[in-house]
């Protein structure tokens, strides 16, 4: 697995908010073939322990594609799930904490909702960071949005891998680019599309 973010422009979550079970599978491929970079598993209001059996499924249809396949929160469940890392928010653990039950050589991802917490960010250095939510969404209902003002200055003072997410479409994806953003996470946009993979194809033609 190639654990660099150099290529890595659009990450996509498999929110099972919005995905059911049934159809993860299909779901999966159809993000992949459709071109996404990076894949998170986010499961909130599930189980812990159903966790595991799903991630099992997931990530050797991510592995064939060469793509990290993330699971969301749990990072003690990293090895179980057969993932490549584990994005944490920031009120869950610290990054040094993800790390170490996760074991070596694992990805970490910090959520960020601010231009001082991704500045912070640099301290704890996680392998990447998400910037969000730039506009208000259902996926994240509780979250104040932070526009799109202090893209470029994340880019400027944060020397991370930045992820901007949150209300982010294919219909504003050219303005977000805009704004400074090189990399972005889609949700609700890709998930809820008639065609997943060729909505995937298209924000990823704009990055
Ligand atoms: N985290 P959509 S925003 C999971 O700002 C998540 O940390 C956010 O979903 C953050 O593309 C968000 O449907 C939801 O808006 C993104």
């Amino acid at each position: 697995m190639n654990r660099s973010f150099h290529h890595i422009r659009l990450y996509g979550i498999l929110d099972l908010g919005y995905v059911p079970l049934e159809n993860c599978e299909m779901m999966t491929r159809a993000m992949l073939e459709g071109g996404v970079q990076i894949l998170q598993l986010r499961a909130k209001n599930f189980p812990k322990e159903s966790l595991p059996p799903l991630a099992r499924q997931i990530a050797p249809i991510c592995r064939s594609h060469d793509v990290p396949f993330i699971i969301n929160d749990y990072p003690e469940l990293v090895a179980d799930c057969e993932a490549d890392g584990v994005h944490v928010g920031q009120d869950d653990i610290s990054v040094a904490e993800a790390r170490r039950l996760t074991g070596p050589n694992k990805i970490v991802g910090l959520s960020t909702h601010s231009l001082e917490q991704a500045v912070a960010a640099v301290s704890q250095a996680p392998d990447y960071i998400g910037f969000g939510p730039l506009f208000s969404t259902p996926t994240k209902p509780d979250y104040r949005p932070i526009g799109m003002n202090d893209i470029a200055e994340a880019h400027r003072l944060v020397n991370l891998p930045i992820f901007c997410i949150g209300g982010i479409k294919r219909e504003n994806l050219s303005t977000v680019i805009s704004s400074g953003a090189r990399r972005v996470v889609i949700v609700s946009g890709i998930l809820q599309d008639e065609n997943p993979a060729r909505y995937t194809h298209e924000c990823l033609e704009l990055l």
